[in-house]
């Protein structure tokens, strides 16, 4: 590689592009780095104390995702986890019943923080790729006898991680918010990727969110930012999410060169998703052709590509392992699944690599 670099900056900027092409991490969208515009703007943004709503950039980067979404507010939290925590908690009353799917985010990933926070139970519910449907949930409402724990919240992942990154056809979608509002149930959207979803379905977020009483959406996943996620809703909504913020120490005072990088990632960045999900669909059609692998590549609809690796003869661990002997990282999510996750880091080389990396292994 020819070194142009004639500014510390520039040389850095140039020594993590070297690097970065080294490896292939497939990991998690959550591995993107900040992009030089981003750490520019974090290095120069303005900021001020958060916690008395004094961070002139922080209260942008709220501002422009209430508008982006349609909403009357937003909160800057440090992570989607927290984001989703606190709307469940201001959802749900103790002892409460939160329906969701049987492999949410909210669920398994979560550290029990449903129980713990909210003090409520989930009833999961298995949906076809992670998508359930109005006619799946309704008979899973409490009847209202005093004797059941009673629901108290639904909450869909959009898109569906641990499905494969499946997006909910918008109807479907309504038909849920519209049938759990008619039993009297607030409907909370971990869109941690909303804008994958958005992307694939080529409609604004605003759009396809709008029926839902709360959106959760992560800066820090596709989007590129180095750290965070917002909460949207109504005004009420988010003046009771500050204080569950600042009860679980997520008051993060001068924040806005975190908010700056977001800024960037909410404004920029949702326009060059589809090349994360033409990478996916690549991989998944190479993936397709690997022997002792399966997967359904006319299923991969944005950037998370999980397949079955039963035929390998290999556990996830061992083939982890392996792959990641040769600079290619990605992890199992159970012993005969493995999941690769495309990005702004990885392109349409890393991902070639990844495959002939692959085809190597399992041919032995
Ligand atoms: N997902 C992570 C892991 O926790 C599994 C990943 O690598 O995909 N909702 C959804 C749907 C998510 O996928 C994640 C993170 C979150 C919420 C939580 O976001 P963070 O990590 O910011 O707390």
């Amino acid at each position: 590689m020819k070194v142009k670099a004639t500014t510390p900056q520039a040389l850095r900027d140039t020594i993590e592009e070297a690097a970065r092409s080294l490896v292939v991490d497939l990991r998690s969208d959550t591995v993107t780095r900040p992009t030089p515009e981003m750490r520019r703007a974090m290095a120069e943004a303005e900021v001020g104390d958060d916690v008395y709503g004094e961070d002139p950039t922080i209260n942008r980067l709220e501002q422009r995702a209430a508008e982006i979404f349609g909403r009357e507010a937003a909160i800057f939290v440090p992570s989607g986890t927290m984001g989703n925590q606190i709307a469940i908690k201001i959802h749900t009353r103790p002892g409460q019943e939160v329906l969701c799917e049987e492999r949410a985010h909210i669920l398994d990933y979560e550290m029990a923080m449903l129980a713990h926070f909210s003090g409520c139970v989930a009833r999961p519910v298995r949906g076809e790729d992670g998508i359930l449907r109005w006619a799946d949930l309704k008979p899973r409402i409490r009847p209202k006898t005093y004797y059941v724990a009673q629901t108290g919240l639904v909450a869909l992942e959009n898109t569906h991680n641990m499905a494969g990154g499946t997006v909910y056809p918008q109807a479907v979608a309504d038909e849920i918010c519209e049938g759990a509002h008619d039993a009297g149930l607030p409907v909370h959207l971990d869109g941690a990727r909303v804008f994958n979803a958005a992307a694939a379905l080529g409609k604004p977020v605003a759009e396809i969110t709008r029926n839902f009483d709360s959106v959760m959406f992560c800066l820090s996943k596709g989007l590129g930012a180095p750290v965070g996620s917002l909460l949207v809703g109504s005004r009420k909504f988010i003046d009771q999410a500050r204080v569950y913020r600042k009860s679980l120490g997520g008051g993060m005072r001068q924040a806005g060169i975190l908010a700056a990088a977001g800024l960037i990632a909410l404004e920029k960045m949702p326009a060059r998703l589809h090349q994360d999900h033409a990478n996916a669909k690549f991989l998944a059609e190479g993936l397709a052709r690997v022997p002792g692998i399966r997967i359904d590549a006319g299923k991969v609809a944005t950037n998370i590509v999980i397949f079955d690796i039963g035929g390998t003869r290999m556990n996830s661990a061992e083939l982890s392992r392996q792959l990641g002997e040769r600079n290619i990282l990605a992890n199992g999510i159970s012993p005969e699944a493995m999941r690769m996750v495309t990005h702004m880091d990885v392109d349409r080389g890393g991902c070639e690599r990844a495959l002939e990396v692959l085809r190597e292994i399992c041919r032995k």
